[in-house]
């Protein structure tokens, strides 16, 4: 049996502070239409896609910050997108700030779901590594406050049975660490997607604002390559309130390969049929953990600093 995974990687131009949850679903919406069309499966958007990024802007008053919270998912404004999943029959999955109560205390996450071809919440990612600053620094041309906003996640990095194989998320500032691919693959993950709001400029260095598309693309090929699974990296992209964002959205095969690729800075789909049996590919063979790994000699590779 085909375990082919038509892809759609659905990258988002930028999203104002001032736009409605509604004005995005709508793209959100006009983009999973034109992957039906395509014959995709499955449609991977960026993390906190049904908003502005809005740590970079600091906040005092919580509630401000929590307008930008979902406490229920799907809610009133991305009902109609979870009907269209059911609609057309193709799965999604996409980032928001989500606040929930558990066991009575209140918690924020940076969180990443997959919903599957009848609607259905299959699973659920708190980001891991959260990137940023916990007070604000004026000397920024932009904050990114994610350590203010956000509680770092407590869901690890594993798969979720759906489409036929083993689905993994990671969000933004995980794609950067090795760990996050070594973890996701030893767990059995085929194919991990993963959202980004990247901006160009890097205020703690930057003399490396020309490397950010390369180092991108570097971590995710090389994640996908070093662990023989596919990899989908979305990103929300272009100008948004003067903070200019990469793109560069891609599908990445086990070999490390791009297949796919967004040429724009705008909302734009790219599309590619992953067959995930390919990760054998590399599983049997260079990478293959059973025979070749040495997790022995890598002690430290787990130890707190
Ligand atoms: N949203 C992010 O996690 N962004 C980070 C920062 C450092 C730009 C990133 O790693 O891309």
């Amino acid at each position: 049996m085909s375990r082919t995974i038509v892809v759609g990687a659905a990258q988002l131009g930028p999203i104002a502070r001032a736009d409605s949850r509604e004005v995005v679903v709508a793209r959100m919406i006009a983009l999973l239409e034109k992957a039906a069309r395509r014959g995709c499966d499955l449609v991977v958007y960026p993390e906190l896609a049904l908003t502005t990024f809005f740590p970079r802007w600091f906040m005092e008053d919580q509630a401000e910050v929590d307008a930008f919270f979902e406490t229920e998912m799907p809610g009133p404004a991305t009902a109609p997108l979870f009907a269209k999943v059911k609609e057309l029959g193709v799965a999604i999955s996409f980032g928001y700030a989500e606040k929930t109560v558990i066991d009575g205390r209140v918690r924020r996450f940076n969180t990443s779901i997959i919903v599957d071809k009848t609607g259905a919440i299959v699973h659920r990612y708190h980001k891991v590594h959260l990137p940023g600053h916990t007070e604000n620094e004026p000397w920024r041309a932009f904050q990114h406050l994610e350590k203010r906003y956000f509680e770092p996640g407590d869901t690890f990095f594993a798969p979720a049975d759906c489409l036929g194989g083993k689905l993994g998320m990671a969000i933004c500032n995980d794609r950067r660490w090795p760990e996050t691919y070594r973890e996701h693959a030893l767990r059995g993950t085929e194919m991990v997607l993963i959202g980004y709001n990247t901006p160009y400029h890097y205020p703690l260095a930057p003399e490396h604002d020309h490397l950010q598309c390369f180092h991108n693309h570097l971590a995710m090929q090389a994640g996908a390559y070093a662990n023989g699974m596919w990899v989908v990296g979305v990103g929300k992209a272009g100008n948004e309130e003067n903070c200019v964002l990469i793109g560069q959205s891609c599908i990445i095969a086990p070999t490390g390969e791009i297949v796919a690729m967004a040429s724009t800075l705008g909302d734009e789909l790219v599309t590619h049929d992953c067959d995930l049996d390919r990760c054998t590919e590399i599983r049997a063979n260079i990478f293959n953990f059973q025979k070749h790994r040495r997790p022995e000699m890598y002690p430290l590779l787990s130890a707190p600093v």
